[in-house]
């Protein structure tokens, strides 16, 4: 088979793509039709196919292909021509040898004897092939014909010479026109005189039905319904031959768009609902900013067939996430929000429940579970809140989706999707899209398909689709992971649920991501504030003439006979009155609460009013028999006839070694951690690049079989019978995609500890967007908490202004708790202050530490996200280990360690106090030893640096009452924790002593490119931070 295979491969001319030589730049095209004047990009051209052999070309290749298998089953069941030609080729013969025209063949003696011509023989293969051509030519390129635009104003083809579409009855001169487009010139000898000629199909087409032969006419007829309508069907560069055929069947069957008249009628209540809501809001709220759909209106009926289709295949919860464009439409009509809820958002007079600081209404969540009415079963929809930030949401939705997967058992998708809905514009330029597409297929990353629905209004806020892609369709970059693409004319609604229709079933049969293309139009401006024509005046000329589509439904199903005109309105005025009465409603609502807007509870976590169910943490010790197993799985192979890496075997050992001794170093302290949560059931998943290995090879999480190929073992995972599962899985090289995952991941359930790392912590600012937007502010503006775990490597190690600082300033600088207000103490103070707090920020110094903070994230009655700056070179610090003793029952997660040397012995003797935080607390020690000022500067560690310790600071201040306060920090004077810090502790001891500083300078880089420099620096501050005088002359 595999020959088979290779042989037909050689054979196969080469495809457009891959004799692609050139893909030249073209002038823009100018298209005046009716509506206007507009300017496109041309789709890229690429030049003639070059064939092996002179009569193949790209798109005769599966023709010659079914008769290569035809010759190698039965040499006879060919025509000699071809015989000739397969015998010659597999004897070795050259490209353009092989082929020998009969005329020749009876002429070159050695073949002679193989076949003799047959006069017309030649032509009727070329005809055919020149049929096989021509549908595979509509296959690949009829979506450029096709009517996509309710418009008419634009045309992706892109030619200044558009043919007239949809035509029936064949005209000669408008198929060769049609021709020349579809196949960039070609026209494959076929010729008026053809058209009645009959033609045997190739079983790469479904056009022919129950029938394999069909006039030449007839052919392009069925091609034309096919692909040259309001449907254009983009998918013939899936490398795929099942699924290609898949999609070949779902739209080239004769009279497979058919639809019953209860579905029409269901079709068309759909549409109403959905342009009567938008009218509804502008009738009651015309100033107000809703971002309406009108243009859109299928968007729908389009969303609901995909869930009813999906639900009919199984799914039970569908997570959407979509940006502003109809979100209320969809709140209301899609997820079933109750009306009044909706509308008492616009009721500016209402007040906000103190839960919070908000968000506008169309950014707010929704989670709804109720019975699917077509399909009678149980579905639970739910859209994610989102920022303003187009895009961003798409990986939080995949990581929610893949959570409800994981819990549910649902290895494969089949109760648990997501549909993520986009603007043209955003589709084609947030960057994000491309991460999140690159996650559908990776093992722990795929939700097992996602739908994807462009709202392509042709344009994004005031700008044209030319300004704004460079390429043809927005949704071109979903070619990357090869997802079919419908594109549909939103003004058909039955053409829009057909393809939905399609695109659930895809997503059923192969797991794969889908796009519907909904290409529509903007009826109003940006939003209904905005003025549209300053921008498009000649488009938005065309739009005012536009019939609403429920209108050209309405009709078409009258005409019809499918409704009456009276039924029609009547349907009207029943959704009418139902937003009438909810509006009457929405006036006795008097206060606005942002918990009806939550799109994730955890059930059974917080009371039944949503508090915590106490506010206290237990300690986070465990006891030494637990943390000798769990070093003893940390320090072994668990699985026989496994052979580890020389190298890890030492790093076990030492491990081993570790345990004996009592103690653990960071990757151990780590382990311990996870180790004891997944046995008291909380599942983990760490995530990120590299973090399997760990990239200072430090963590060894998944041993690699050194004798056999990807076979590995995670020792986490053999702790105990009854843990829970660990997930520990290198990412792809994104930051922003993923950690919009993991996010997504940890908002599914509280019980379970979801970590992202960076490679080197200030990769971070690649997915600032999902810090800014929904990690610091996430609760605040949607009453949702979240326990993510941030892993930062950093540290100013001489390593250049990259890999060295995770920016703690930009983290700090957004925290909310007051540097000038002392909170009061109180006997639950640090539990309290957590719970106020909108993340934790830590940079421990030591494993014990770090082992007790990450237990703490899961022991918190609430969940908040955790920010760890984490070390380097602390690593393998001799010095930066824990005893068991530090992490015995009792113990608990240390938000200052105090001095506890020689100068805590004599406090009042001491002249300096130091207040660190981080690896700065070894370089410190040390230069205190060495100058023998033990006892007189004392030094504390800030673990926790927000929510800030005060109650500890200010013990620590007053324990010396005679020492100055410094600050000290590696980081560079604009950069760290010192703006963070300063005026906290100055607001410790009430402002009575100043706070010095000892650091880096101020900088623009985070650090130095040069070594040199940086080990001057550091013996600069150092110096500073020793010398008792050196503030003096500032006082
Ligand atoms: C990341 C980001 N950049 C810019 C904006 C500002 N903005 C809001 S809507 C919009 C246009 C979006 O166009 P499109 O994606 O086509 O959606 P449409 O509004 O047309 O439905 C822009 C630029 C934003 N919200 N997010």
């Amino acid at each position: 088979m595999h020959r088979l295979r290779t042989c037909a491969a050689r054979l196969r001319p080469l495809t457009a793509s891959q004799a692609a030589q050139t893909v030249g730049p073209q002038r823009p095209i100018t298209i005046t039709s009716t509506g206007g004047t507009r300017t496109f990009q041309p789709i890229r051209c690429y030049t003639a196919p070059v064939a092996s052999e002179p009569f193949l070309n790209g798109t005769s290749s599966n023709y010659v292909e079914e008769m290569y298998f035809a010759w190698l089953e039965n040499p006879k069941s060919v025509h000699k021509s071809w015989d000739v030609f397969f015998r010659n080729a597999n004897a070795g013969a050259p490209p353009g040898a092989a082929y020998q025209s009969p005329l020749a063949l009876s002429a070159v003696p050695q073949l002679s004897s193989l076949v003799a011509a047959q006069p017309n023989v030649e032509k009727l293969v070329e005809d055919h092939l020149a049929v096989q051509s021509l549908i595979r030519a509509y296959q690949v390129m009829g979506h450029h014909n096709a009517q996509l635009d309710p418009l008419g104003i634009s045309c992706v083809n892109f030619d200044d010479a558009p043919v007239n579409t949809g035509f029936q009855d064949v005209d000669m001169d408008v198929f060769k026109e049609r021709l020349r487009i579809l196949t960039v010139g070609g026209f494959y000898g076929l010729d008026e005189s053809d058209l009645d000629k009959v033609f045997r199909l190739p079983t790469t087409t479904f056009i022919g039905g129950s029938e394999s032969a069909l006039p030449l006419k007839e052919i392009i007829r069925r091609l034309e319904m096919a692909y040259c309508q309001h449907i254009g069907v983009e998918f013939m560069f899936i490398n795929d031959l099942e699924q290609c055929q898949w999609i070949r069947q779902k739209f080239e069957t004769p009279g497979v768009m058919q639809f019953t008249l209860e579905e029409k009628r269901t079709l068309l209540a759909r549409m109403v609902r959905s342009t009567r809501f938008e009218e509804f809001l502008q009738k009651k709220w015309s100033a107000e900013k809703r971002f309406g759909l009108e243009g859109c209106e299928s968007l729908i009926p389009a969303l609901k067939t995909i869930i009813d289709k999906s639900s009919e295949n199984g799914v039970e919860n569908v997570i959407m996430g979509m940006p502003h464009r109809g979100r209320l439409n969809v709140l209301a009509n899609v997820i079933r929000k109750e009306l009044e809820q909706i509308f008492c958002q616009f009721d500016s007079k209402l007040e906000a429940a103190d839960e919070g600081s908000g968000d506008v209404k169309y950014h707010l969540g929704m989670y709804h579970r109720r019975i699917n009415r077509v399909t009678d079963r149980n579905i639970t929809l739910s859209l994610m809140a989102n920022p303003s930030h187009l895009e961003a949401v798409d990986p939080v939705v995949q990581g929610k989706t893949k959570a409800e997967q994981f819990y549910c058992g649902d290895n494969d998708g089949n109760r648990v999707m997501s549909i993520l809905l986009h603007g043209d514009a955003a589709f084609a330029g947030q960057g994000i899209v491309y991460e999140t597409f690159h996650l559908s297929d990776l093992p722990s990353y795929t939700t097992h398909g996602t739908i994807h629905v462009v709202a392509n209004n042709q344009i994004g806020f005031t700008t044209d689709p030319r300004m704004a892609r460079s390429s043809p369709y927005p949704t071109d970059v979903a070619r990357v992971v090869n997802a079919p693409i419908f594109h549909v004319n939103a003004d058909d609604p039955e053409a829009v649920i057909y393809v939905c229709k399609v695109a659930a079933e895809w997503r059923a049969t192969f797991h794969k991501d889908v796009v519907v293309d909904l290409v529509c139009y903007r009826r109003m401006g940006h939003n209904e504030m905005d003025e549209p024509m300053f921008t498009q005046p000649l488009m938005y000329k065309q739009i005012k003439k536009q019939k609403p589509v429920l209108q050209k439904y309405a009709e078409k199903l009258i005409a019809e006979g499918a409704v009456s005109r009276q039924e029609y309105e009547e349907e009207i005025a029943k959704y009418d009155k139902i937003c009438e009465e909810a509006y009457n409603r929405s006036k006795d609502e008097k206060i606005l609460h942002i918990k009806h807007w939550l799109d994730s509870p955890w059930p059974g976590f917080f009371t039944l009013d949503g508090q915590p169910k106490s506010m206290s943490c237990p300690s986070t010790g465990l006891t030494e028999e637990n943390l000798n197993h769990i070093g003893v799985v940390a320090s072994s192979v668990p699985v026989e006839d496994f052979t580890i890496h020389g190298g890890l075997s030492r790093i076990l050992k030492s491990r081993a070694e570790m345990v004996r001794n009592r103690t653990v170093d960071w990757a151990l302290g780590e382990y311990m951690a996870f180790g004891s949560l997944l046995k008291e059931g909380i599942h983990i998943r760490l995530s990120g690049q590299d973090v399997e290995r760990g990239t200072f090879s430090h963590r060894h999480h998944v041993l690699h079989d050194q004798n056999v190929d990807k076979r590995t073992c995670i020792p986490m995972n053999h702790l105990s019978p009854d843990q829970a599962p660990y997930t520990v899985c290198n990412s792809s090289l994104s930051e922003y995609g993923v950690l919009g995952f993991e996010l997504g991941f940890a908002m599914a359930s509280p019980n379970a500890l979801i970590l992202w790392e960076a490679q080197f912590g200030d990769f971070h600012n690649t997915a600032q967007c999902i810090i800014d937007q929904f990690i610091c502010p996430g609760q605040a503006k949607w009453v949702r908490q979240n326990g993510i775990v941030l892993l930062l490597p950093h540290g100013m190690e001489g390593m250049g202004p990259e890999h060295s600082s995770a920016r703690p300033e930009r983290f700090l600088q957004m925290c909310n708790d007051d540097p000038d207000v002392m909170p009061p103490l109180s006997e639950d103070f640090a539990v309290r202050q957590l719970y106020d707090c909108n993340w934790i920020v830590v940079n421990c110094s030591n494993p014990g530490n770090y082992f007790h903070v990450l237990r703490r994230q899961i022991l918190l009655p609430y969940r908040k996200p955790l920010i760890v700056f984490t070390p380097k070179s602390l690593l393998r610090h001799p010095e930066a280990r824990s005893s068991f003793d530090e992490m015995l029952p009792g113990t608990h997660f240390q938000r200052l360690i105090p001095e506890e040397g020689m100068a805590a012995e004599r406090p009042e003797e001491v002249k300096r106090l130091i207040f660190c935080t981080g690896k700065v607390y070894y370089e410190l020690t040390k230069e205190r030893k060495t100058r023998g000022m033990d006892g007189t500067v004392a030094i504390a560690r800030i673990e926790q640096l927000s929510p800030f310790p005060f109650d500890q600071v200010k013990a620590e201040s007053d324990r010396f009452a005679n020492a100055d306060l410094v600050w000290c920090q590696e980081e560079h004077k604009n950069q760290g924790y010192y703006d963070y810090v300063k005026p906290r502790i100055r607001t410790t001891t009430q402002r009575a002593k100043p706070v010095w500083y000892a650091g880096r300078d101020p900088a623009a880089a985070p650090a130095t490119g040069n070594k040199k420099a940086h080990l001057v620096e550091l013996r600069r501050f150092l110096d500073t931070a020793f010398n008792l005088d050196a503030f003096k002359d500032q006082q």
